[in-house]
């Protein structure tokens, strides 16, 4: 049995084709998987639950519960855009949401699960405002807002954040070395999955001795009209990656 995980879909209402791939992914390879882990930012955004009457946010919850049916247990961990992804979804979807990081056992090693902003430590203005808006007296203040404002304060912030990222060196925006080994270290040196910086790859890291694998998931992209994606899977004994289109 296949265990598969994805993360960084960002699907939007103007993004069709990404929402295409990640139907046609629900529709085949997803149903070889017994659990699937989708580690944060499925969506470009989440203004909350009240918002489940968006055409988007209705369609991945009742695809999501269609997999479910299947006998694949789905599960969610939130990434910065969708941390206000809350319980009304999930009883939809079908899906259950995990809290970050979370240690699952992979085989004969365990492995550890993030979305992977919170090791972008050297982007100090980024995790002051994460601090700020995952403090849970924050986002009830914010959830009790019109959905209406709320998605104009986030359309004012993802237009800042833009213009924030326009002005940093790229490797601040990357995961520092030191907060993956002190977390590595926390859990026992498990193997690490996580996604958030878009750059795909295998990474082996030495802490204290121990050779821990760090596995980077990929961001889905529409291009040219065009989606494609990648689910990492976890198949006979090894994680390997499959393209999706
Ligand atoms: O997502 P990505 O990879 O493009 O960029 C992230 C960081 N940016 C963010 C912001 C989100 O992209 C957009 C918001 C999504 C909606 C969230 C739901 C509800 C929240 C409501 C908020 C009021 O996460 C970016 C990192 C980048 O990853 C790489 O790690 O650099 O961080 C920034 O750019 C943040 C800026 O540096 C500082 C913050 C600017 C916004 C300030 C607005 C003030 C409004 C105050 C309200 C609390
Ligand atoms: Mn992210």
């Amino acid at each position: 049995m296949q265990i598969h995980f994805i993360s960084d879909l960002h699907l939007s209402a103007d993004r069709p084709a990404l929402s295409a791939v990640f139907e046609r992914y629900l529709d085949g390879p997803a149903r070889a998987a017994a659990r699937l882990y989708i580690l944060g930012d499925l969506f470009e955004y989440w203004a909350g639950d009240d918002d489940l009457d968006d055409p988007l946010g209705t369609r991945v919850a009742a695809r999501l519960a269609a997999l479910a049916d299947t006998g694949c247990t789905v599960f969610f961990m939130p990434g910065n855009r969708d941390f206000l992804l809350g319980t009304d979804f999930a009883r939809r979807a079908r899906l259950e949401i995990l809290a970050e990081p979370t240690l699952i056992a992979l085989g004969e090693h365990a492995a550890l699960l993030c979305h992977g902003d919170s090791l972008c430590t050297d982007d100090l203005a980024y995790q002051a405002f994460r601090q700020q808006v995952r403090n849970p007296a924050w986002q009830a203040q914010f959830l009790a807002q019109p959905l209406a404002a709320r998605k104009e304060i986030i359309a004012g912030v993802r237009m800042k954040s833009e213009e924030a990222k326009s002005g940093k060196a790229a490797a601040i925006m990357d995961v520092n070395a030191d907060a993956v080994a002190t977390l590595l270290r926390t859990y026992a040196f498990p193997r690490l999955i996580h996604g958030h910086t878009h750059r795909p790859a295998e990474h082996r890291v030495d802490v204290d001795g121990h050779v821990c694998e760090r596995h980077v998931l990929a961001d889905w992209r529409e291009e040219n009209g065009g989606g494609s994606g990648e689910v990492l899977v976890w198949a006979d004994g090894a994680l390997s990656r499959q393209p999706l289109k």
